[in-house]
């Protein structure tokens, strides 16, 4: 008997074939679960410690199998027995424990540790309803509660607990653990979520609300819960500081546990800070060595040679600022740290008020301390890292430039071609060999530019990938779309920083041109995937403009045939593996130097799908590698871009007046769009645009336009187009994130590995 099958017995007494789905989901997560318990975590001396607010991990369930070596031999077995690991994966919920890039970077990372064998765990929070779920009602974006904790999950409960003091009360955590196994590794780490047993579903009202001020019974229900009134603000520094005390008082105990007498506690854990959320490890964990009896001045010495800090946007809404008085508020033990800290900043650089840990409006600048406290400060793009030398955080890299250092962001290829694209995978082992799967370098694909099978396979494969997102999309949506046509797709959180409403615009375009009979000879599909914080009422102003657009083209007999646009509903990373092997174009379209790095631009690159995308973030590293004739770039360059904001030179209303694009923004309140639209929200979105368009959607609308017609012109051609989408793909090796681990341990972390690092 297989072990499958003796697990299959033992809890249905039935054999695999008349198992429901979820039934075998059931036991193979218990499977799985017993087969990690077997391999031991790593205790090398020295341990990673990356603390997040996200972790955006996606279903486990596969990557598992894959990484224990045996997602073959079973799938094999449930072929054999009418069943398929696809089918089965339905059955699990996926957790939302992340808002975009940053919590899905934070998944690649912890699975690349692993499979480099380094020792380092994920310390996160354990949020029960994730973000939140997104629905569609009147083309509008409502927010729910995402359960993903109901039916079983990966969590294993800790029996650490520590007390977390606040000002009013202390609050004992619990900590639940997901085994995070590497690929092929004899050792394993561990995602560590910290939790309150008092939190309850009890007090969600209606949607997403709930009393925020309640927090034992709420600190661990949302991720990011809205913050625009002064309970929500507090409710921020709650999770954060419960996160860090927690995770600091784990690290002190393990690196105990190894024999640290804490005064070499440095040679036994270092700390990443992912974004500013978790800065307060730095004034706790100086508080909590002080209880241990350690003086302030060492403390602070061996804080700051332990802990690294990461950058991942310029946008001055995510570097944190809280005000003192809601930290006196929630935990006052902090302040007076803080104040010395600051205090010690500004005797040092009296003249540099820029640097100020608190500023003239009594505010906490997060960043501020961890570039102060840290050893390393990096940027997770080559031109992101420029750009914060150069303008935001120029003031500290002239104090500090051996800090300074850039890491640019990669992608597990376990997850994002083993997992998601099978049939590319197994098709590249049979060309290239198996080499790839362990070294992610796909350069010897190059040599089959010329072979036509090859180039025609490719193409059979995104067909077949096609046809996999169809049925997806009919089961989850009831939509469909024509699989012959070219799949242009824009999948990433809501921000107008990221221009969705200048694809909108194109569509809109394209519409009117083929009402006048301009007919596309291939069908064109374009597909928008992402959610917009509640909070940020112009982007979802720019979702119902897009449902709406969906609506408008599907009912209009002259254009459907030829042009279809779907906005996916609740996009996470499971319909993300569907989506990007199935896309043709990767739309990376940001206003130059506003995307930190992008790391979807990488997972549509390693599938063959082509960019169109500004000179922004790793679109520049992108197109260094696959070169001009692999890429499509269009308008104006980061460097234009800060000089344009420099000199406050944008006037919406100049772009708005030009003949080609008035009548395209002017569509957005026509009678056509107000028939099945919201005339508040179109009218709000057609003004910003024309009155003040921060980021500069219409500057290169026409650019962007052109760029789109030329690219859908090329694809006509298609073996050249698939003979760049296989350069692409071969290209792609530089952007595995275990690349990027290796470059953190060796500038950075300085931790044992069990696995040869990569030659890039
Ligand atoms: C982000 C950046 O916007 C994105 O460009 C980058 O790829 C990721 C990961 O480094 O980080 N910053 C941020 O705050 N979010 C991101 O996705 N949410």
């Amino acid at each position: 008997m297989s072990l499958l099958e003796q697990y299959v017995t033992e809890a249905y007494d039935k054999p695999i074939r008349d198992c429901s789905e979820q039934e075998l989901y059931n036991v193979l997560i218990e499977l799985i679960k017993d087969q990690s318990q077997e391999i031991p975590n790593n205790q090398t001396k020295k341990k990673l410690y990356y603390f997040s607010a996200e972790f955006l991990i996606g279903k486990l369930l596969s990557n598992n199998l894959l990484n224990l070596g045996i997602y073959d031999q079973v799938n094999d077995e449930l072929i054999a027995q009418g069943k398929n690991l696809m089918d089965i994966e339905q059955a699990e919920f996926e957790p939302s424990l992340g808002n975009g890039g940053l919590g899905r970077l934070a998944a690649c990372f912890v699975d690349s540790i692993a499979s480099l064998g380094i020792n380092g765990d994920g310390i996160g929070l354990n949020y029960h309803f994730g973000l939140f779920k997104q629905h569609f009602v009147d083309n509008q974006q409502t927010s729910l509660p995402d359960p993903w904790l109901e039916g079983k999950n990966w969590l294993v409960k800790s029996r650490r607990r520590y007390t977390v003091p606040f000002n009013k009360f202390s609050l004992e955590s619990t900590l639940y653990e997901i085994d995070v196994i590497g690929y092929k590794q004899e050792t394993k780490n561990r995602l560590r979520l910290f939790d309150l047993d008092s939190v309850t579903p009890d007090i969600i009202e209606d949607g997403i609300n709930f009393d925020k001020t309640n927090i034992k019974e709420n600190l661990t229900l949302f991720l990011y819960p809205d913050d625009s009134d002064h309970a929500g603000e507090l409710l921020r520094i709650y999770q954060q500081y419960f996160m860090v005390s927690n995770g600091a008082q784990l690290i002190i105990d393990e690196a105990k546990d190894k024999g640290s007498n804490l005064h070499d506690l440095a040679d036994y854990a270092v700390i990443q800070i992912n974004d500013t959320h978790p800065a307060f490890v730095i004034p706790e964990m100086i508080r909590l060595l002080g209880l241990e009896g350690i003086e302030f001045d060492e403390a602070i010495q061996i804080v700051q040679s332990m802990t690294a800090f990461t950058n991942h946007t310029i946008l001055a809404e995510a570097l944190e600022k809280w005000p003192l008085a809601d930290l006196e508020e929630v935990v006052p033990q902090l302040v007076p740290i803080i104040k010395n800290l600051d205090a010690r900043m500004k005797a040092k650089y009296p003249k540099r008020p820029d640097v100020a840990i608190i500023d003239e409006n009594k505010r906490v600048h997060m960043a501020n301390i961890a570039i102060h406290f840290g050893y390393s400060v990096n940027g997770v793009a080559a031109l992101h890292t420029e750009i914060l030398k150069k303008s935001e955080l120029k003031a500290f890299y002239e104090i500090y430039p051996e800090k300074f250092n850039n890491k640019t962001n990669g992608i597990t290829f376990r997850r994002w071609i083993m997992d998601a694209n099978k049939e590319l995978a197994d098709y590249l082992d049979q060309l290239i060999g198996i080499e790839w799967r362990e070294s992610h370098n796909l350069e010897a694909l190059l040599e089959h530019k010329d072979d036509e099978a090859v180039i025609e396979k490719l193409r059979a494969i995104k067909f077949n990938n096609k046809v996999r997102l169809n049925k997806r999309l009919k089961a989850m949506q009831g939509i469909e779309f024509k699989e012959e046509s070219i799949i242009d797709v824009q999948i990433k959180r809501f921000h107008e920083y990221k221009r969705q409403q200048m694809l909108a615009l194109y569509v809109i375009y394209k519409y009117l041109d083929i009402k006048k009979g301009h007919i596309p000879a291939t069908p064109i599909t374009i597909i928008f995937g992402g959610k917009a914080a509640p909070a940020y009422t112009i982007a979802q102003d720019v979702i119902h403009l897009i449902i709406n657009l969906s609506e408008i083209i599907d009912n209009d007999a002259d254009v459907n045939e030829h042009l279809k646009v779907i906005m996916v509903e609740n996009y996470n990373v499971t319909s993300a593996q569907y989506l990007i092997p199935a896309a043709d174009i990767s739309e990376q379209i940001s206003l130059a130097s506003k995307e930190a790095s992008g790391t979807g631009n990488m997972k549509f690159m390693l599938n063959g799908a082509l960019t169109i995308g500004t000179e922004d973030g790793a679109n520049v590293e992108i197109h260094e590698l696959v070169g001009d004739e692999n890429i499509y770039i269009f308008g104006k360059d980061s460097d234009e871009i800060i000089e344009i904001y420099a000199n406050d030179a944008y006037d919406a209303s100049v772009y708005y007046n030009q003949a080609e694009i008035k009548p395209l923004v002017d569509f957005i309140i026509s009678d056509e769009m107000l028939a099945v639209g919201n005339e508040e929200r179109l009218n709000r979105l057609f003004n910003e645009l024309v009155s003040k368009d921060y980021f500069m959607t219409l500057i290169d609308l026409v650019e962007f336009i052109e760029t789109k017609e030329k690219m859908y012109a090329d694809y006509e051609d298609h073996d050249a187009w698939t003979k760049k989408a296989l350069v692409n793909i071969a290209k792609a090796g530089y952007f595995s994130s275990d690349r990027t681990i290796s470059d953190y341990n060796r500038d950075i972390w300085h931790l044992e590995t069990h696995h040869v690092a990569m030659d890039q």
